[in-house]
């Protein structure tokens, strides 16, 4: 009796442990709650009775425990697994499918429905457990499965994240707490955390991680910390996800005991080859290296005056005999370079084009100046020809509101994947440039800079968790539309009631734009605090270097405001095709929205809504506010529908949010009035506190930096 109220009593501590974990986020988009429509319910009941999982590896054993608990809490009854002709048949290279999965690369799936049957095949373990998502995915988002035939693969070959974390436990511009791996409990602790990333990862596709910051150590290419990046390795394995790691280009100095890390020196060359076997030893399907050289203090090749192909080339060869690649970074801008911070990467990299060893990925961020809210997108997607590049997005919010703000990234992905560079004439999307189809590589690769933490939830703020899904639904397949991902966020995440799921669905696709007028709009740049980035500083002009400071940015004077960046001026619009140059070059034809990043315009210049530009900026900034509190009074209204922790968090971060709006537009232009010399319009709401208050506030434990 006794021991039967202890174990009643221990079941139902984990049942609340269970729930709490749930409201607070834990669970991500695989929360897989009961599904609610009575007849779509007993529809799903009737067709999944059983199911068959063909085979044993750790992969398949995944997949069943995966099925067997989620589709017993979707329907709300066990689904039992059978050994033969279960409802759901899982199987490799299933005969009836053949002619389908012969056609497919990579990891792609099958999902087909015969009748009485649904089928999921794929080439591999790992293209199964995607089609197993990809089931639950149809049924979390309550799609019929009657007559279901998929054929999903992925479009872009390496679908990374990258985390800027350090070997401490901070992360570069991570909000979510510090870093998830501890590496001091390492190898010997395998936190569960890390397999529920790898889970959470898998159901979006994700298939490698870099686990350590661009800004390296080179302490991780140590033997003993390779032990801790062996275990890691063995846990995501059977998740598909592989690992890699950052690269220090001194390393060889650091911890090699070498006088130089020349990458022409014969002994530097050494160093790398062992280096890389060693690292293959432990982990024998490591990825490869991702590579910040000369660029913000980093060393690099040009340290000894190579340049970065050398680099890049001298790596690739230590990695070319076990598969490896190497992601080499084109963020780079010069110490002493006066040319403008926004052509420096493609004067760099442009002419070594061609030159880069067949496993070298330049890895080049969405803008070409650093994850504003809103950049045009970076000219050398289309231009370099030789060259896989691969697109890097960033997740965390560094620019975008941090963990304070709930803003949508889908949008600003999908503007930029969309974007036509016109390298072979129309139809020559930014995607196809990544994808490999525009020139034909053989390579193809992505990265997204993580926003997952120590936090419970993961990322910080609840919504933060949609950027890390959407990054990784259109890593597999740009194609699919921001509106498509919110709606199978939202469903797997916050509801089921379809009339819930449009409010918050319209509230996630004006939260970009909303956060581009409240901070930077119509082409505005770089206007963030010093150092943190967190808040308005368009006054900064004291930074050691010129294009450290927003002044730089924003040129505001008597005249007006904006870069220059046409023919006349810096001539950055030349680095675009033609048929764009000449878009960007022309006030009038240039997108309102790039308007100030490529022009400098007079504080009355004529927009097309009419308005002067200084009214026209000051309304947009109004805007911005008014934005966030219509998301406001639309979350406010699913109070009683959602569960109170994450309804109260999302709320109180609202509130965050409204509040930091009105400082952006405040401080912006009550700053920009000094130059304008203008009256706000009238229904641009009277600034809260003085230009200098907000001048004064100081930010010195703001996370992330
Ligand atoms: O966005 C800037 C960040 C730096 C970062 C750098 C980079 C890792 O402010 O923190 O360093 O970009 O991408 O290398």
């Amino acid at each position: 009796m006794k021991i039967t109220i202890q174990i009643l009593l221990s079941a139902l501590t984990l049942l609340i442990y269970q729930k709490t974990t749930a409201q607070a986020g834990y669970e991500l988009w695989l929360r897989y709650d009961r599904i609610q429509n009575e007849e779509r319910l007993e529809n799903y009941r009737n067709a999944i009775k059983s199911f068959t999982v063909e085979g044993q590896s750790e992969t398949l054993e995944i997949i069943r425990k995966e099925l067997s608990e989620a589709l017993t809490d979707l329907l709300g009854k066990p689904v039992e697994q059978q050994k033969i002709n279960g409802s759901i048949v899982i199987q490799k290279k299933h005969p009836n499918l053949n002619n389908q999965l012969e056609r497919m690369t990579f990891d792609g799936y099958v999902i087909k429905s015969t009748g009485d049957q649904i089928i999921i095949s794929a080439n591999s373990d790992i293209g199964l457990l995607y089609g197993t998502f990809g089931l639950l995915r149809l049924i979390q988002t309550q799609q019929s499965l009657e007559e279901v035939s998929i054929a999903s693969e992925p479009k872009i070959q390496e679908r990374l994240l990258n985390h800027w974390d350090n070997l401490d436990r901070t992360s570069e511009r991570g909000y979510a707490g510090f870093s998830i791996w501890d590496w001091h409990k390492l190898p010997g602790y395998i936190d569960q955390r890390y397999l529920d990333y790898a889970r959470a990862n898998a159901s979006i596709g994700i298939n490698g991680t870099v686990l350590t910051n661009v800004n390296a150590n080179a302490l991780i290419l140590t033997p003993t910390y390779l032990e801790k990046v062996k275990a890691l390795a063995d846990g995501f394995r059977p998740y598909g996800i592989k690992v890699y790691l950052t690269a220090r280009f001194s390393a060889p100095i650091e911890i090699g005991g070498l006088a130089t890390a020349d990458p022409l020196d014969s002994e530097v060359i050494n160093w790398w080859k062992n280096k890389v076997s060693e690292i293959y030893s432990y982990i024998p399907d490591f990825g490869g290296f991702l590579v910040k050289a000369n660029s913000e203090g980093q060393p690099g090749p040009q340290n000894y005056g190579r340049s970065h192909a050398d680099g890049a080339n001298m790596m690739a060869k230590a990695l070319q005999p076990h598969n490896g690649i190497v992601m080499w970074r084109a963020f780079v801008y010069s110490n002493e370079e006066p040319e403008d911070r926004a052509k420096q990467a493609f004067n760099e990299f442009m002419p070594l084009d061609g030159t880069f060893e067949d496993n070298v990925v330049v890895q080049v961020k969405n803008g070409a100046i650093d994850f504003q809210p809103r950049e045009p997108f970076h000219p050398l997607f289309g231009s370099m020809k030789e060259t896989p590049l691969a697109m890097e997005f960033q997740i965390t919010q560094e620019y975008l509101g941090q963990a304070t703000q709930l803003v949508y990234l889908a949008p600003m992905y999908k503007e930029v994947l969309d974007a036509d560079t016109y390298a072979k004439g129309k139809g020559s999307e930014v995607a196809k440039a990544i994808d490999g189809s525009l020139y034909n590589h053989s390579i193809s690769a992505i990265a997204g800079v993580a926003n997952i933490g120590t936090d419970i939830n993961w990322t910080g703020h609840p919504f933060a968790q949609s950027n890390w899904y959407t990054y990784g639904r259109l890593a597999w397949d740009h194609t699919i539309s921001s509106e498509k991902i919110a709606n199978e966020w939202i469903q797997m995440t916050w509801t089921q009631d379809s009339s819930k799921l449009s409010i918050i669905k319209e509230l996630m696709m004006t939260s970009w734009p909303a956060s581009v007028n409240y901070m930077t709009p119509l082409g505005l740049h770089h206007l963030m605090g010093t150092g943190h980035h967190y808040g308005p500083g368009p006054w900064v002009d004291n930074l050691p270097r010129a294009d450290w400071n927003p002044v730089y940015y924003h040129k505001a004077d008597k005249e007006g405001i904006g870069f220059d960046r046409t023919r006349t001026g810096s001539d950055a619009v030349d680095q675009y095709f033609p048929e764009i140059s000449k878009t960007f070059n022309d006030p009038t034809t240039c997108p309102e929205m790039y308007l100030l990043w490529f022009h400098h315009l007079p504080w009355d210049y004529k927009m097309k809504s009419g308005n002067t530009l200084w009214t026209e900026i000051a309304l947009r900034y109004q805007k911005g506010v008014d934005q966030v509190r219509e998301m406001q009074n639309q979350w406010n209204q699913l109070e009683n529908s959602i569960d109170p922790v994450r309804f109260s968090s999302v709320q109180m971060l609202l509130e965050i949010q409204a509040n930091e709006a009105i400082w952006w537009k405040d401080a912006c232009l009550q700053y920009f009035q000094q130059f304008s010399e203008r009256k706000l319009p009238k229904s641009v709401e009277p600034p809260k506190e003085s230009l200098d208050y907000y001048q004064k506030l100081r930010f010195p434990y703001a996370p992330g930096h």
